[in-house]
């Protein structure tokens, strides 16, 4: 006990004496690690989570263990200078939150000081006076600075300071360590991404946000000094060789000057259309569209890292998804060719609508730059009078929605709009709790008393795939209430509804084993030894994450479902050929003028109506076992698909199609055929 007093003490006089001789590094420290944490409780304010602490403390452990490095005479000047730093950073942060809803980005420095004239409801005063505080931090440096430099050894021993150096770092990795194992594969792929920026400041802190966000800001303006020559070669090569020819078909010039109203269908996947719990069908209205209109049953999404975002750059550009990194995050400022752009040049108005924050996927930068003439979202344009999962549900933002496109009619006259879905958003845990949907499994038992009895097995009830289900059934309905809002309206009449899915539900593939090997009288899967064991492998995974298109017109004229295997990409030149549009850059076909279609998607592999093709693996599953499968077919897609991926992507790192409307050299095919 007295041995334990004595190191006790010892320690204290320690710490007493490193207090006393190091007051610019402990009030940098401290007071750094106040102000990041007041930015977060400022900004996003149901904050509790310890994690970002760590990070943000680690972080500024090691810029303050630099300073033992500085002659002690000059300390100040550096932990001034990094005491500014921090509190720019905090500052800029906490206005740009007031603005935006969302932490800055070096990449939207320019573009952010344009939308203050946009004109966002939100923008009503750029700076606040809570915006200021962080800067007692200065203040506390220069007060500490003063009341101590008198007493200030000057002789410091430099081989301490190393030391004292050394033992900061340390410390900060041992941090830094903790901190990492709390970090799980969402947090890395969502830092990873940088579109929820709060969710990674509210898990990383903000420096390791904002250090992320300078890699992902300079890597798009560093990327295209590489390669360029290439680049534009193989494009001119690609283009020269396109077929522009075009050919007439049923559908061509069909709906030519009516509205279109798009329906991005947040994570709704094919399959649970036509399907039913104990008789009673997940999507009703789907179900009926699908069947009123055109319906591509075999359609896939291509969609990358960049999920909801890469889905509305491929459908507006027919363009492949970036290679590294998103369109919307990192290459938003290059030249695309877009379906409003395009049909700006007919006259149409062009929208879209979100029930999310503006910022989510940097939207409200990006629409505008697609040439989508006003983008409503959230809190800028909508009433929040009920959230579900990440924002205003499916059903008020319809509901919100229709007299808006009303207004947009009578004021604009033609338009093209995009309407955004966002409740049946994963985890779908929060449709979950309140849908009356039932997932169980309801059967005929005869009991003991020898009476025929319904009994319910739990089924999916519980599991991420039941939740799912129950929540594609809100956003069904929800729906079906925006489809007879639009009848109402009378908008109908005169507007073709285009309903995609934008990506697959992301499920685990553990879920369809239960999903279809379910054995309800032991609550159990089945084993699969089972002779009624369904595999879910690698192929049945990947082709189950179709999505549904609908093309559908009110006088049900179309009525007809296309088998074909389709692709993202394939809308844009698809509804060209319906609506009277191209895109000379279109990397998908007029699904009506080919005779077979190739999906390419983002990883390299391919799917055609005969194989689906795992290029990675080098392994092909055939989906048509009459087709006579030959190594030049493999060949022939595997190529195409990679000089598809190559030239997309080069379009969008290279911005290729602003310079080849700035310079005819690169590329000749602008006076060939527009
Ligand atoms: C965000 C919503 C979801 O606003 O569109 O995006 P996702 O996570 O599907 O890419
Ligand atoms: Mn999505």
């Amino acid at each position: 006990m007295h041995f334990f007093s004595i190191m006790m003490e010892k320690y204290c006089i320690k710490i007493k004496k490193f207090i006393k001789e190091n007051p610019l590094f402990l009030t940098f420290v401290i007071a750094s690690l106040i102000n990041t944490t007041l930015l977060r409780f400022v900004t996003v304010k149901n904050y509790t989570s310890y994690e970002p602490v760590l990070a943000d403390f680690s972080i500024i452990l090691m810029i303050a263990s630099f300073g033992f490095l500085i002659k002690q005479q000059k300390r100040i000047v550096y932990y001034f200078g990094m005491s500014v730093f921090m509190v720019l950073l905090c500052l800029v942060n906490s206005m740009y939150y007031s603005n935006y809803l969302s932490y800055a980005s070096f990449s939207l420095i320019a573009t952010s000081l344009q939308l203050v004239d946009v004109g966002d409801a939100v923008v009503n005063n750029i700076m606040e006076l809570k915006d200021f505080f962080y800067l007692w931090q200065i203040f506390a440096l220069l007060f500490v600075y003063k009341a101590t430099y008198k007493k200030m050894k000057l002789n410091l021993v430099k081989k301490e300071e190393r030391i004292k150096c050394l033992d900061a770092l340390v410390l900060s990795f041992i941090v830094l360590g903790f901190f990492i194992s709390t970090v799980t594969g969402t947090d890395l792929s969502r830092l990873g991404k940088q579109w929820n920026r709060e969710y990674v400041v509210m898990k990383f802190g903000i420096l390791i946000y904002q250090g992320n966000d300078l890699i992902a800001s300079v890597k798009p303006q560093i990327s295209p000094l590489f390669g360029y020559d290439e680049a534009a070669k193989n494009f001119r090569e690609f283009y020269e060789q396109k077929d522009y020819t075009k050919t007439k078909n049923q559908y061509t010039d069909i709906f030519k000057g009516k509205n279109i109203l798009m329906i991005h269908a947040e994570s709704i996947q094919n399959f649970t259309l036509g399907l039913e719990f104990n008789g009673v069908p997940v999507t009703p209205t789907l179900n009926r569209l699908s069947k009123e209109g055109l319906y591509f049953s075999n359609f896939y999404a291509q969609e990358s890292v960049g999920t909801s975002s890469d889905s509305e750059f491929t459908l507006n550009t027919s363009l492949m998804p970036a290679t590294n990194g998103t369109v919307f995050v990192s290459y938003w400022d290059r030249e695309y060719l877009t379906i409003p752009k395009i049909l700006k040049e007919q006259g149409y108005y062009s929208f879209s609508m979100h029930g999310n924050k503006g910022s989510f996927w940097n939207r409200n930068v990006v629409h505008q730059q697609f040439g989508y003439d006003n983008f409503y979202y959230y809190t800028k344009d909508f009433v929040i009078d009920e959230v579900i999962q990440l924002g205003l549900s499916d059903k008020s933002f319809f509901r919100q929605a229709v007299p808006k496109i009303q207004a947009i009619q009578e004021n604009y006259g033609k338009f093209y709009g995009t309407l955004i879905m966002l409740t049946n958003h994963t985890p779908f845990t929060d449709i979950a709790k309140i849908s009356e949907y039932a997932v169980d499994y309801k059967y005929e038992k005869v009991n003991e008393e020898g009476i025929t009895e319904t009994v319910s097995a739990p089924y999916l009830e519980g599991t991420t795939l039941g939740n799912y289900i129950k929540s594609v059934n809100y956003a069904d309905s929800a729906l079906g209430e925006l489809m007879e809002d639009l009848d109402q309206s009378g908008l109908l009449e005169n507007t073709v509804v285009v309903i995609y899915g934008d990506h697959d539900a992301k499920l685990k593939r553990s879920e369809y084993v239960r999903f279809y090997n379910y054995d309800p009288e032991n609550d159990q899967i089945l084993s699969s030894d089972d002779p009624n064991y369904v595999p879910v492998d690698y192929y049945s995974y990947e082709l189950n994450r179709e999505v549904p298109l609908i093309i559908w017109s009110k006088d049900q004229k179309l009525q007809t479902e296309v088998t074909k295997v389709m692709g993202m990409y394939d809308v844009l030149p698809t509804l060209g050929n319906m609506f009277g549009f191209e895109s000379k850059y279109a990397l998908g076909h007029d699904i009506f003028s080919i005779d077979e279609n190739v999906v390419v998607f983002p990883d390299g592999n391919w799917l055609t109506d005969k194989m689906y093709y795992n290029s990675q693996k080098g392994e092909s599953k055939l989906l048509d076992t009459t087709f006579p499968v030959s190594v030049e077919y493999i060949e022939k897609y595997t190529k195409y698909a990679e000089q598809l991926i190559t030239v997309s992507n080069d379009i969008i790192v290279h911005d290729l199609i602003r310079k080849t409307r700035e310079s005819v050299d690169i590329l000749n095919i602008r006076n060939k055929k527009s």
